[in-house]
């Protein structure tokens, strides 16, 4: 057989396992209905098979294992620190770090400093928590995602990319000194993990350029993105994905980043910058909200696993098993007919539920009712991504309806095998031949931030 007709593995074994632990339909029922139908309420130790979010929930490897032991705990200027920053310059290439205790506090820090009230924050499609904190600043996130995105079943392979005539129209809107940055997301968790293309951010480089507009990453999956790059872009085939990830870093000018997706740890994060003056705002206010700027939040021995495993992050050959695991689901529901997003994206699969339940409206949270279900039926919990996560428009106090009403299969990094997937599969296939008893759901509690977390819901 030739080299490249042959399987793939992972670039690992396996020295400590989890027990988990199997429940009765019965158990599920009652556990489900506790939550109100919200996955995020259910307790962990009533799930066989977590697919709630790849978020924390990596394996870590030995080496970072043994990191954990070389936590320099000293409130300033711990060893971990450094080796951080180190860590952030090699592989990132950015100037300047400040540790942040995950992702959103990094968003936080970058939207106080940078976005003034009335400011307009453009993106490739929203994330909860990064449209949360550019609002909370006084800004107004606006999509400038290629249509493409919004459609389940269009095949073109960089559905992340921005519209540079979305954007232009925006500049000549409301003038580019309302527009402190452009926030471009590698890859684009509510597209379904879908990449953005090198040449789309060279040319939005060009762009902003022109106007004097900043571009901040959120950089949570960007090895993922730069695998997609490599298999999918012409020019980048023989390039490595460690030298495509900080290709990417070099058309920007800073980053937030979750380092519990690509970093392979269960807690961190950080802003990454370029320039001078910001850095020296955003390293005092961190002092504010999160804790010194050597440390921002974390303990000295997760700064450590976190440079270790960045470093872990962009290796090829893990790269290639993680996207070949999700891709190997997919092609399972695909065989099933199942309704997924196409092409498939980095960290999940995410399954159309609008094609699944066209019996229930929008409005019945198709989603939400679908996570319940699969959750009944085996116990592999998912997440919605659709009304529930979109929210309420904060001025008209209405519903945003996205165009992708999502259930988000999240697969966490080097913890399953095939055989979990295999299990996945078969339950959503049975889930999927009686998807016309499923019933929708009604919201009877609605938390003011981010209610996808703790809304809940009873069956209609
Ligand atoms: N993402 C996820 O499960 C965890 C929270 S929402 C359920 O997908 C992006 C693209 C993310 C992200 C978190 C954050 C925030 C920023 N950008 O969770 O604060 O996917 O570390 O990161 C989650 P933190």
């Amino acid at each position: 057989m030739s080299l490249s007709k042959r399987s793939w593995a992972e670039p690992f074994k396996i020295k400590m396992v989890e027990l988990l632990k199997m429940t009765t339909p019965a158990q599920r029922q009652k556990a489900i209905k506790d939550a109100g139908y919200n996955t995020f309420l259910l307790k962990s130790e009533d799930v066989y098979i977590d697919l709630l979010t790849d978020s924390g929930t990596s394996a870590m490897s030995d080496q970072q294992w043994s990191g954990l032991m070389l936590g320099d705990e000293a409130y300033a200027g711990s060893k971990n620190f450094y080796n951080l920053e180190k860590a952030v310059h090699k592989y990132y290439g950015f100037k300047h770090l400040i540790p942040t205790h995950q992702g959103r506090g990094a968003e936080n820090l970058l939207s106080q400093v940078l976005i003034k009230k009335g400011d307009i924050v453009p993106g490739n499609m929203y994330f909860t928590t990064t449209r949360l904190h550019q609002e909370l600043a006084g800004g107004t996130f606006v999509d400038v995602i290629i249509d493409e995105a919004h459609d389940s079943e269009n095949l073109f392979p960089f559905k992340g990319n921005i519209d540079l005539d979305k954007l232009t129209a925006l500049i000549k809107k409301h003038g580019a000194k309302k527009i402190p940055y452009i926030c471009v997301a590698v890859t684009v968790n509510m597209a379904g993990g879908q990449p953005v293309s090198m040449e789309n951010l060279k040319a939005l480089r060009q762009l902003t350029n022109k106007h004097g507009i900043k571009i901040m990453l959120d950089m949570t999956r960007i090895a993922e993105n730069a695998f997609f790059i490599q298999q999918h872009e012409k020019g980048y085939a023989k390039k490595s994905v460690a030298a495509i990830v900080k290709e990417i870093c070099s058309y920007t000018d800073g980053a937030t980043f979750s380092g519990k997706k690509d970093a392979l740890v269960n807690i961190g994060g950080f802003l990454a910058v370029n320039d001078q003056a910001i850095f020296e705002e955003a390293s005092n206010l961190v002092v504010v909200y999160e804790g010194l700027h050597t440390y921002g939040g974390l303990a000295g021995r997760d700064m450590e696993a976190m440079a270790i495993g960045i470093a872990e992050s962009v290796q090829d050959e893990h790269m290639k098993a993680r996207i070949g695991q999700v891709q190997y689901l997919g092609d399972k529901l695909l065989e099933a007919g199942i309704p997924i997003v196409l092409p498939v994206g980095g960290h999940g699969i995410f399954i159309d539920a609008k094609r699944f339940l066209p019996h229930l409206t929008q409005d019945q949270f198709p989603a939400q009712a679908l996570a319940a279900e699969i959750y009944t039926d085996s116990g592999v919990r998912t997440m919605e991504r659709g009304i529930v996560s979109a929210g309420r428009n904060k001025k008209t106090g209405n519903h945003y309806y996205p165009k992708l009403e999502l259930v988000r299969l999240t697969i966490p990094r080097r913890v399953y095998t095939q055989a979990h997937m295999d299990v996945i599969a078969e339950s959503v296939e049975h889930v999927f031949e009686n998807r016309k008893k499923i019933k929708g759901l009604k919201m009877i509690y609605e938390p003011k931030y981010l209610r996808f977390f703790q809304a809940r819901f009873q069956k209609l």
